[in-house]
């Protein structure tokens, strides 16, 4: 028998964000979400990925500028302060994605977790960069993530505030099962997590509505067979002319999508997650201590030859 555990899930998709947008404009807009989120009962509310600036690896630069123009060297800062008061006045949690450059200089794209009275419980550094390094003149954007970020060196952890278990994770690691297995092998009970996603791929002719197929697909395949909620959070629509899909959604462990965006715009959805759902998963189809048999997954893959052993 489970006793029921409810959570104000809220994510806050964005629209746009254009070049010529300062942070100022960006944090009034995710202050005003949180005040929607709060209103319909959130505790928890889980904006984009990149969250503070355009998605700007599409633009070729040299780091130095990217770094100048689009990174934040201290979380939070004067220009986000607002967002973090507006967070403990509120009594509400947030998740946030920015682009991080470090003391020492290196530069993330990173995530974190603020808990109700405004301090960070939680960062988490992207792991896998989509995209290149090297510059294609012939594409119609660029995707330069490998460029501007390092590999993320914190892990994939899970955080607890709230009374509940957090895993995050940003934008492409959301299609991968091992980001949601190594935090739901640690108990995460809800994953959140930030995107953006072009509509168009430059990498090959892929058809626009797959970009929406699949980005939901991982969700909802990963929610069900992790027995976690997932919450994600666009950032959408047309920027400088580049549009992104959205499709923001929060997805119950039953792999059922419960609440989803209707626009491409600043977008407030809500539910009251029942954190006690995924217990009948992990407790039964998905009981990892009972059914997992990662010894045999290894031995399986070395006597195929099929490749390095997997977990
Ligand atoms: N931001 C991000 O990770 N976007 C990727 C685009 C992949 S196409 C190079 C995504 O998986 O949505």
């Amino acid at each position: 028998m489970t006793t029921k555990r409810t959570l104000g899930l809220a994510v806050a998709q964005m629209g746009p964000v254009h070049l010529s947008d300062t942070r100022e404009t960006v944090v009034r807009r995710l202050v005003e979400m949180m005040r929607d989120a709060k209103g319909r009962g959130a505790e928890m509310v889980v904006f984009p990925e990149l969250a503070l600036t355009t998605f700007f690896p599409r633009y070729w630069m040299e780091e130095a500028e990217a770094e100048a123009r689009f990174f934040e060297a201290a979380m939070p800062n004067a220009q986000v302060q607002p967002l973090f008061d507006e967070a403990k006045k509120l009594g509400v949690g947030f998740y946030l994605g920015y682009a991080e450059r470090t003391p020492e200089g290196t530069r993330y794209n990173t995530a974190i977790i603020v808990d109700r009275a405004g301090a960070i419980v939680g960062k988490y550094r992207k792991i896998h960069l989509p995209g290149h390094s090297d510059h294609k003149p012939d594409a119609p954007f660029q995707h330069l993530e490998k460029k501007f970020f390092e590999v993320g060196d914190l892990g994939f952890r899970v955080f607890d505030t709230m009374g509940t278990r957090f895993g995050m994770c940003l934008c492409n690691d959301r299609r991968w099962p091992e980001t949601y297995r190594v935090m739901a092998l640690q108990s995460a009970e809800v994953v959140v997590l930030g995107y953006n996603t072009p509509s168009l791929n430059i990498h090959w002719n892929e058809p626009v509505h797959l970009r929406t197929t699949t980005h939901l697909v991982s969700l909802q395949a990963n929610a069900y067979q992790n027995g976690i909620w997932v919450a994600a959070a666009a950032k959408c629509g047309s920027e400088d002319g580049h549009h992104m899909i959205g499709s923001s959604a929060i997805v119950a462990p039953t792999g059922e999508i419960v609440a989803r965006t209707l626009t491409e715009e600043d977008e407030v959805i809500c539910v009251k997650a029942d954190m006690s759902l995924g217990e009948h998963f992990r407790q039964h189809v998905f009981n990892f201590a009972k059914h997992r048999r990662p010894e045999h997954y290894r031995l399986i893959v070395e006597r195929t030859g099929a490749g390095e052993p997997l977990v």
